[in-house]
């Protein structure tokens, strides 16, 4: 069944997929693998949702370390995620219970959807989650239901802090969207290092170099060897400022969540070759509350700032995801051998393949 819904594409050996045929594909491979089907169908969504939209370090390059961290014992693959009872109005709390950040934002989304809704602002708090998605699916779901959204998390300790020679920070990333009416949302999301560390696996994959300024060896140095730069520190985006957004990120998202920093999370774990278990906080802001008895509809205002952003000859960010998206939609997403192989292997061997 799943072979029937593959098209050879026309002009290379690389196979073209439907969305939906890789999401049965995923699935199916971490059904195999013993995960349950809230773990497997939510992580498999945001995947899936990574490869349609050509964010490939974020995409089915994600499975391995899914997998190796499950077999390691260090992500619980039947966890069941638990809404926990209300003790502030505007704060959902979540429990992943040790399982992916991915189920647990899914259980929360509804109630953080209509906690924002009733009171202008509200917070998503999730603890014990292994974390290794792209935040841009979360604050999409939350430009989807017309609310502005904020989402950032720790990971673990592989970034110096500006001026600093050692890891201690982690990548960090942070996650913005905003709803449009006519278009699709205004969404950023990036690591707070210069790249994420998914880049400086695939460029030490590819046997690239990575671009100067992106990170130091273990002696301090900077370098664009991806090997040293695995074993030494990845650097902040914007310097000090960078430095400090990710700093900001370890107080909101880690220590004030009750919830591990980048650092503890290493500690924990003892290594970066499987996924990190911490917090993570999704905050989703109604703008029509905000602006209420003021002058102007917030959607028209910002409609005007994005016309002349465009105006310029400049692109929003997620402009390119959103045609990748159209395309993947229109001409399914195209795998490399290596990768069906992998895809393959995975499916038949689950656990054993990694
Ligand atoms: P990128 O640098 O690839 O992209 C950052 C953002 O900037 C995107 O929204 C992108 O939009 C936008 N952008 C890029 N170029 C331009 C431009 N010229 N003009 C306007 N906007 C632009 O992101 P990173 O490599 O830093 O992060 C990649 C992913 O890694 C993120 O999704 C992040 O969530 C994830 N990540 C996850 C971590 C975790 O622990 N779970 C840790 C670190 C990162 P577009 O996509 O359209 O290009
Ligand atoms: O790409 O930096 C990254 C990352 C770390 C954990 C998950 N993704």
């Amino acid at each position: 069944m799943l072979c029937g819904q593959i098209a050879k594409a026309r002009m290379s050996s690389t196979t073209a997929l439907t969305i939906e045929a890789l999401h049965e594909r995923v699935e199916a491979i971490f059904s195999k693998a013993g995960l349950n089907p809230a773990q497997a169908g939510a992580i498999t969504r945001a995947i899936v949702a990574g490869e349609r939209d050509a964010c490939k370090s974020h995409g089915i390059y994600r499975i391995e370390g899914a997998l190796r961290t499950v077999k390691a014992g260090k992500a619980e693959p039947k966890a069941v995620p638990e809404l926990l009872p209300q003790d502030a109005p505007a704060i959902v709390k979540v429990d992943a219970k040790g399982g992916f950040a991915n189920p647990a934002f899914e259980l929360g989304l509804p109630v953080l959807v209509e906690r924002a809704r009733a009171t202008g602002i509200a917070a998503l708090a999730i603890n014990n989650a292994v974390h290794f998605s792209a935040l841009w699916v979360e604050v999409e779901a939350l430009a989807d239901a017309g609310l502005a959204g904020l989402a950032m998390c720790p990971s673990y300790a592989t970034v110096a802090p500006t001026g600093g020679s050692r890891p201690l920070l982690g990548t960090n990333p942070f996650a913005f969207g905003w709803p449009r009416q006519e278009h699709p949302p205004y969404v950023f999301d990036f690591a707070t290092s210069v790249a994420a560390r998914g880049e400086i696996e695939l460029h030490r994959r590819a046997g690239k170099q990575l671009p100067e300024g992106w990170a130091i060896d273990a002696d301090g140095k900077p370098t664009t060897d991806p090997e040293a730069a695995l074993g030494g520190a990845m650097l902040s985006f914007g310097g000090h400022k960078g430095s400090a957004i990710g700093t900001m990120i370890e107080l909101l998202a880690g220590a004030m969540l009750g919830d591990l920093t980048s650092r503890e999370a290493l500690d924990l774990l003892g290594t970066t070759t499987l996924y990190p278990k911490h917090g993570e906080l999704v905050i989703a802001l109604s703008p029509e509350a905000f602006a209420a008895g003021r002058p102007g509809s917030p959607f028209s205002r910002a409609e005007a700032l994005f016309e002349a952003i465009l105006d310029q000859g400049a692109r929003l960010p997620s402009q390119r995801r959103f045609l990748a998206r159209e395309k993947s939609r229109r001409d399914g997403i195209s795998l490399t051998p290596q990768e069906m192989e992998q895809l393959d292997r995975f499916l038949e061997q689950g656990l054993d393949a990694v």
